[in-house]
């Protein structure tokens, strides 16, 4: 592959434009990457790889989103910030059709793996991608046991050390730097985009931070209180059978409110509802709940709060996230994510028992020890990222079974009140919420969409996004569309014309309840 800058420059030149024309081949072979010098890091392997010929390291074949790849140049790296410091990271290079463009692609839980998958997403769609397995292999919390410097990689480190030298290679091989950059997450990927915002806001001019676990210490600390509630006490387990009880009764209370009726809750906060509406009448049975079931369902709708001060901890999951209830509440062992955070990072303790947590004491000192780690990416002061023009966009599925959506919306409002308010703060930061729509994708809603594309518009067309329209598919096809709003607005049926077709709403704001 030769340079084609002539033809870059002719480009220009005919266009009398100062726009940026993309190189279509790179300045250097992907081969010659291997002699690059980067600092603290090792270039472990370059491969050029031919189209549809990608395939994952250790036998685990390829994700299905890498079929049929076209031809890139692929570099693995390993990192070392610091001496206990294992840090892999890889850069894919589109070898043809480089869209200018750089995005960093999150990961999700306890990470410690490369996101194949995402990687595959972005370079089909013309990006120079990096992921980074965040230091540590495996999806437990166990690497952080006697591994302090380790867990800084894992709450900021990696990404950001990830993105300086991934801009490097990119710049090696094209012949010049990215033009944007973009991060794209969720869940834990969004609490990495938003670290990114927070602590390195020249690293990224757009992210996308889905679901993002971003209260890491609180979010923990509300999965073991719904584990709490309802695997303490075996009376107060809910049967999984009763999830789908509990939903339906959920749907008749507030479905209809929003003006469809379609088994989807526009805006749940603006509905009530009390599972004590299916206490059964004597005994047990599989259409109601007992006592004991009743208040662990009240818990886990309730927010969180400090036993002793009554301050907010976290806030709880939304009425119809009911059927994702196995996820934090179902058993036999709490959500192992949650879990790993009090047994490694906080007591050290592989035998700690979750039956133990103190919501006073033992949040303190989790808050405590992450001032030294870093894994929180809640500090709500963006004033540096929004002074850049940055952009943030955030989306969170009001059925999420894990993170709590109102930590999205409470995020947002520590935002709105650090740079002077809803309006200015629009100017950089969004939050879409998704009716329907499970843990970063899946659920009853409209959970297909395209954030990165809202968000380049915005970036680079000063396009801010006013409504985003989303798809249900069906075996790929789409059988419904509604548009996804900016929070606080929801979106309205006008009245007449299919339900299922986005045109019949628009983005209102309702009057706050
Ligand atoms: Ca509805």
């Amino acid at each position: 592959m030769k340079t084609t800058g002539a033809a870059v420059l002719a480009a220009i030149l005919a266009g009398g434009a100062t726009v940026f024309v993309p190189r279509v081949h790179a300045a250097a072979s992907c081969e010659s990457l291997a002699a690059l010098a980067l600092p603290n890091a090792t270039i472990t392997s370059v491969q050029a790889v031919a189209a549809g010929g990608f395939t994952a390291p250790g036998g685990r074949g390829a994700p299905p989103a890498a079929a049929g790849l076209p031809a890139f140049c692929r570099v693995a790296a390993t990192l070392k910030p610091s001496s206990d410091s294992d840090i892999k990271i890889e850069v894919w290079l589109p070898a043809a059709g480089w869209n200018g463009r750089f995005q960093g692609v999150g990961n999700g839980g306890w990470t410690g793996s490369i996101n194949y998958g995402a990687l595959s997403q972005a370079l089909r769609s013309g990006y120079a991608a990096a992921s980074t397995d965040t230091g540590h292999e495996g999806g437990s919390g166990q690497f952080a046991l006697g591994h302090p410097e380790k867990l800084v990689d894992f709450g900021w480190r990696a990404v950001h050390e990830m993105t300086v030298h991934a801009k490097k290679v990119v710049n090696a091989f094209y012949g010049s730097a990215p033009q944007r950059s973009y991060w794209v997450g969720c869940s834990s990927g969004g609490k990495q985009g938003l670290k990114e915002a927070q602590k390195f806001p020249a690293d990224y001019d757009g992210i996308v931070a889905g679901a993002p676990a971003n209260y890491w210490t609180h979010l923990v600390t509300q999965s073991l209180w719904v584990a709490q509630a309802t695997l303490k006490d075996p009376a107060a387990t809910i049967p999984r059978e009763k999830y789908a009880v509990i939903h339906q009764a959920a749907l008749k209370q507030c479905d209809a409110t929003d003006g469809v009726r379609d088994g989807v809750i526009e805006d749940p906060s603006r509905c009530e509802f009390d599972p004590k509406v299916l206490l059964c009448q004597a005994g047990d049975g599989p259409s109601c709940l007992t006592a004991p079931q009743v208040a662990a369902a009240q818990k886990i709708y309730a927010t969180v709060r400090n036993p002793r001060t009554r301050q907010e901890i976290f806030p709880g999951l939304a009425i119809g996230s009911e059927t994702g209830w196995a996820a934090l509440g179902g058993g036999p062992r709490p959500l192992s994510i949650a879990d790993d955070h009090f047994k490694f990072v906080v007591f050290k303790n592989p035998d700690w028992d979750f039956r133990t947590l103190d919501l006073d004491k033992d949040v303190e000192l989790a808050d405590r020890i992450d001032r030294d780690f870093g894994l929180n990416a809640n500090d709500p002061n963006l004033k540096a990222f929004a002074g850049r023009g940055g952009k943030i966009l955030m989306y969170h599925g009001w059925n999420d079974q894990l993170i709590s959506p109102a930590n999205s919306i409470n995020y947002l409002k520590n935002v709105e009140s650090a740079l002077g308010g809803a309006g200015k703060a629009a100017g950089t930061i969004r939050l879409f919420m998704v009716p329907g729509m499970a843990h970063c994708a899946g659920g009853d809603g409209t959970a297909s969409f395209d954030m990165v594309k809202a968000l380049e518009q915005w970036v680079e067309d000063r396009r801010p996004p006013t409504r985003i329209v989303a798809s249900r598919l069906e075996n790929e096809k789409a059988v419904r569309t509604r548009p996804l709003c900016p929070f606080p607005q929801v979106a309205r049926y006008s009245g007449t014309g299919s339900t299922d077709d986005a045109a019949n709403f628009a983005c209102e704001a309702l009057a706050l309840r």
